[in-house]
């Protein structure tokens, strides 16, 4: 054997693998995708924008891991199911809210669609060290919408208690104005032409391991402790 010959199978057997490799590349690459993404569905889980336990004491490790983990998970696992195979997978979340609203036969849907993106913007409702006041353009129009800090709290607490079984209490906008609405189990602002600025879930799931039958405690703590101001504003239009 010369030089030139062990060179040349040594050469061989580096390139065979990397050769192989570029075949079964090839081969997955046009219009096929792999089996993978055949089979993924449409939505995922969002993960929280927190660790479990940064919003203790006020929301345990344990509610969060019970309310993100199986219920939102839940919601998340319904709606991939009921969408799958349909157009409706290739939809922003938001447009399967709209198109489904109000609509007898498309219930199922909503409810699961809407709860996803509800929790969603539960989860950044909240931040650890939250509560205090808002600040800037968001002040000013609650000042001008509610006649001060204050009362707003005071009127949204009186929504999130006055809710009747599960639901939600929420800051919107509609137009030039903010509003407090409460929505029953599912339903969102997003189905009534409103921004959603902030909301907190009154649903028992949201604070019974925590508070037991006492909403009213859980809503002082979301306002006093947890409320994220900046992500409020940020949505602001
Ligand atoms: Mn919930």
């Amino acid at each position: 054997m010369n030089a030139y010959f062990n060179e040349g199978w040594l050469a061989m057997l580096i390139l065979a693998p990397l050769v192989g490799m570029a075949i079964v590349a090839n081969a997955q690459a046009p219009g096929k995708p792999p089996a993978a993404a055949e089979g993924a569905p449409a939505f995922t889980l969002p993960a929280l924008p927190y660790a479990q336990d940064a919003l203790e004491p006020h929301i345990s490790a344990r509610t969060l891991s019970v309310h993100h983990g199986k219920h939102h998970q839940a919601y998340v696992d319904n709606l991939n199911k009921l969408v799958a195979g349909t157009p409706m997978a290739d939809l922003p979340l938001e447009e399967i809210i709209r198109r489904t609203a109000g609509k007898p036969d498309q219930t199922g849907l909503f409810n699961n669609a809407a709860q996803v993106w509800n929790h969603t913007f539960f989860w950044n409702s909240m931040q650890p060290n939250g509560g205090g006041a808002p600040t800037g353009k968001l002040a000013e129009r609650i000042n001008a919408s509610f006649g001060g800090f204050d009362a707003f709290k005071t009127a949204f607490s009186e929504a999130a208690m006055t809710q009747f079984g599960s639901g939600w209490a929420w800051l919107v906008q509609e137009g030039d104005t903010l509003k407090i609405v409460k929505t029953s189990n599912a339903d969102t602002p997003l189905a009534h032409g409103q921004t959603a600025l902030l909301t907190c879930d009154v649903w028992e799931h949201a604070y019974y391991l925590d508070y037991q039958n006492r909403r009213k405690d859980f809503v002082q703590a979301f306002l006093d402790h947890l409320a994220n101001w900046d992500f409020a504003a940020s949505q602001l239009k």
